[in-house]
């Protein structure tokens, strides 16, 4: 088939094209080695390698397609940004590049060195022109969650408009009217940015189509609880990845599909792994496309990642908005608690997130937690200590590692990792 050419297109987006070109060259060889390589993987994982092959080609025409006929598009870097609210109105949300080493010197103008490698991403992207998907947002939204974001945010808004909500630091009654408070307003933007009331007819259906999206990484997420692993962590980390930019009906639709034919694969015994290979739960700091840094080395290091309780992953599927409202105000209340759950480690005091690591470790029958924190991302490494002192009351082998998006500490990273499944095997 032959290739479409989208750099018209990037062209009118204002991208650097050839900054551009080589990145795309990069992630292309990055996801043969790592993806491609791997063996026994599910059939219908070829759709997700199409969808990543085309993340800044046929997703981007659709977005622009969407725009056209007045569909808003709101770019976001956190969790907590409730995408309810932009499907009522027909809109798409779609997690920002954040995840490569791009624009690092473009990045570290505005920014300190000693910045996590997530922000330093997305800034770097935004200066040297490599993110599609900031250029087709019609909003941007930020979120008061770590200092770092916090304060990138206020230089991003230099060079792209971005709307901060307040997100509160505890779970107090008082905490939750304040986030009440953030999500009508959130709403109000919502309405002013697309010309469309919000009612409760179409947030009804926003809520459905985030929900079943949500049931499907569920179900996706229930299925790795089979030993062995009927699907590889990598693989699975990807559906979370494209969970966030995809259209999601028809990502919905995709990952059911993947699910029957892993249900096939459990039943008749069919794995990634062999039975006794090391399961492995990772916790901590997001993985953004393309961060496979983690995972690549511990499936390449004789194990399998079971689970991952992170925000690309687990956190932010577990929880559903409750579809009883029939009211406006009863779904907004919903929203406002299901989104309150999350467990982000920008929470003080955060137990709840301690409690549901250990409950992963036993339902994913886990040999050992590696916990993962993004280089100066303070908020989990800071909290990896309660997080190894759980585990450690519990007998569970635990591992901390901190890294960055560069591939300097690969080697390093291998034989600290090594060791531990070592130690987790006898
Ligand atoms: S809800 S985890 S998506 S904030 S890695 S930028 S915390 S210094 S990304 Fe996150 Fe929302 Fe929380 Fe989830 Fe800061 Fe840490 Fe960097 Fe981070």
């Amino acid at each position: 088939m032959e290739e479409k050419n989208y750099r018209p297109m990037w062209k009118d987006l204002g991208l650097d094209l050839e900054g551009h070109d080589q990145l795309l060259a990069v992630l292309g060889k990055a996801y043969k080695d790592i993806y491609l390589s791997q063996e026994n993987r599910p059939k219908a994982m070829q759709y997700l390698d199409f969808v990543i092959s085309e993340a800044h080609g046929l997703r981007i025409e659709e977005l622009m397609e969407a725009k056209k006929k007045g569909n808003k598009v709101v770019g976001t870097f956190c969790v907590y940004v409730p995408e309810e609210l932009v499907l009522a109105v027909g809109g798409t949300c779609v997690g920002l590049c954040a995840g490569a080493e791009i624009g690092i010197d473009e990045a570290e103008k505005v920014l300190p060195r000693n910045t996590c490698a997530l922000i330093k991403s997305f800034m770097g992207f935004k200066l040297a022109g490599l993110c599609p998907y900031i250029q087709a947002s019609d909003l941007v939204v930020g979120e008061t969650t770590c200092d770092g974001k916090k304060k990138a945010y206020e230089i991003l808004n230099d060079y792209k408009e971005t709307y901060v909500m307040e997100i509160p630091q505890m779970k107090t009654e008082r905490d939750r009217t304040l986030w009440r408070g953030e999500v009508v307003q959130f709403k109000e933007k919502v309405e002013e940015i697309s010309g469309k009331k919000i009612t409760p007819e179409n947030l009804e259906e926003g809520i459905k189509i985030a929900n079943n999206k949500r049931r499907a990484l569920q179900r996706l997420s229930a299925l790795r609880k089979s030993t062995p692993s009927p699907i590889s962590g990598l693989d699975a980390l990807l559906v979370n990845q494209i969970a966030f930019y995809d259209d999601p009906l028809r990502f919905t639709k995709s990952i059911h599909a993947l699910c029957d034919e892993l249900e096939r694969r459990v039943k008749e015994g069919i794995g990634v792994s062999r039975n006794g290979i090391a399961r492995i739960l990772v916790s901590g700091s997001p993985m953004a496309v393309p961060n496979w840094k983690i995972p690549f080395i511990i499936e390449t290091s004789g194990a399998v990642v079971v689970a991952e309780e992170s925000c690309v992953g687990e956190r932010s599927t577990r929880d559903l908005v409750s579809e009883t409202g029939d009211t406006l105000d009863k779904m907004i209340d919903a929203i406002v608690d299901r989104y309150f759950k999350i467990d982000c480690a920008c929470f003080t005091p955060n137990k709840e997130r301690t409690d549901h690591i250990l409950d992963l470790a036993r339902e994913f029958k886990a040999d050992g937690v590696i916990h993962y924190s993004i280089q100066f991302c303070t908020p989990y490494t800071v909290e990896a200590y309660k997080v190894e002192k759980v585990l450690q009351e519990k007998g569970i082998p635990i591992l901390k590692i901190e890294s960055d998006y560069g591939m300097e500490d690969v080697g390093q990273l291998k034989t600290r990792i090594e060791a531990f499944l070592e130690m987790v095997r006898k």
